[in-house]
């Protein structure tokens, strides 16, 4: 194994395991992959396509107190979006000095900080691919790859176009497409817009993403809708497919919000979304990431978003009793 075609994966939850396995498993020439955790998964890992078949891969793993010998010729940073520069931090004095760096998370907080503090090329990828562990049926040995999507990646300075086309290309070979994009900030926050409708109120009424559609929920993913829209038409953030500075404020854009928002819950009616899971969980809620910066963009164009503010009081004070009454 050498650097040229080693991918570093650190965070290897269900998006870090599936990209890991993907390329390792993927027609040869696979790159070699190595699962960074805080503690070390066994080698042997497994992917269970959407088609139901099993693929079986032999990975290398480490941890971040013991990373390995052999240099990355990139980082994937999948952890969950609170622990992103923390992890970040801790690898940083070990990369050589260049080592491109991917971003998988969600939310807007944490890429525009590590774009800047990182040594070296930095992309921000965002991905409808959907996975999950699957622990009864594989222990700590598998990923279940629940339904196909779209990765698109990009830097937020839209510097570094050939490399996001080389990591393109590899994730495509590997059977996730991607494509290299120019306007990564807007898919970011389109992402984000979508979470931030679906995300916190599934997580509070302890729901699945369709019943979102019902009352007494629907009205209130409206009130979030034009809440999100407000902000975005003031960061000039356009829904997809709709372009132009004057389309944000326009009826068009907010039709452009509430289209894509209610496409994502009927496309994921029978989910259970990754805030809700975080809460059954009893884990931490990535809301800073998500929440965070939308009222940190309201305030900045003094637009009130009370009820954005009161999704984000709840989520934090859940956070405040968790870390009193860790179990
Ligand atoms: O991305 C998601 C998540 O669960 O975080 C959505 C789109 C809300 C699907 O469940």
């Amino acid at each position: 194994m050498t650097r040229r075609d080693t991918h570093w994966i650190v965070g290897p939850g269900a998006l870090g395991r599936l990209i890991g396995l993907r390329l390792a498993t993927r027609a040869a020439p696979s790159p070699a992959v190595i699962l960074i955790g805080r503690r070390r998964l066994p080698v042997e890992q497994s992917l269970v396509t959407p088609r139901g078949e099993t693929l079986e891969a032999a990975v290398n793993t480490a941890t971040l107190k013991a990373l390995p010998a052999i240099p990355p010729r990139v980082v994937h940073l999948t952890t969950k979006a609170y622990a992103a520069e923390e992890a970040h931090l801790a690898l940083a004095p070990h990369l050589p000095v260049g080592t491109p760096l991917v971003l998988w998370q969600n939310g807007f907080g944490c890429q525009p900080r590590l774009s800047r503090r990182h040594d070296g090329p930095v992309l921000c990828a965002t991905t409808t691919e959907g996975a999950y562990l699957d622990d009864k049926a594989a222990g700590d040995s598998g990923v279940v790859h629940a339904g196909h999507g779209e990765t698109l990646v990009g830097a937020l300075d839209g510097r570094h176009a050939e490399l996001a086309d080389e990591l393109a290309a590899t994730l495509s070979a590997a059977g996730l497409p991607a494509r290299s994009v120019a306007d990564i900030r807007q898919r970011l926050w389109q992402k984000l817009a979508v979470n931030a409708a679906i995300n916190p109120l599934v997580a509070r009424f302890r729901i699945r993403n369709g019943q979102l559609r019902d009352r007494p929920f629907r009205p209130m993913v409206e009130t979030i809708i034009a809440e999100v829209a407000a902000i975005l038409a003031a960061e000039g953030i356009t829904p997809p497919g709709v372009t132009g500075v004057e389309a944000n404020a326009s009826a068009e854009a907010i039709e452009g919000w509430r289209a894509l928002v209610w496409r994502v819950v009927e496309g994921t009616a029978g989910n259970r979304a990754s805030m809700l899971q975080d809460v059954l969980a009893g884990r931490p809620t990535e809301h800073d990431a998500i929440l965070g910066p939308l009222l940190a963009a309201a305030a900045a164009h003094r637009l009130a978003a009370p009820h954005l503010t009161e999704l984000a009081d709840r989520l934090r004070e859940r956070e405040l009793a968790r870390s009193r009454n860790p179990c």
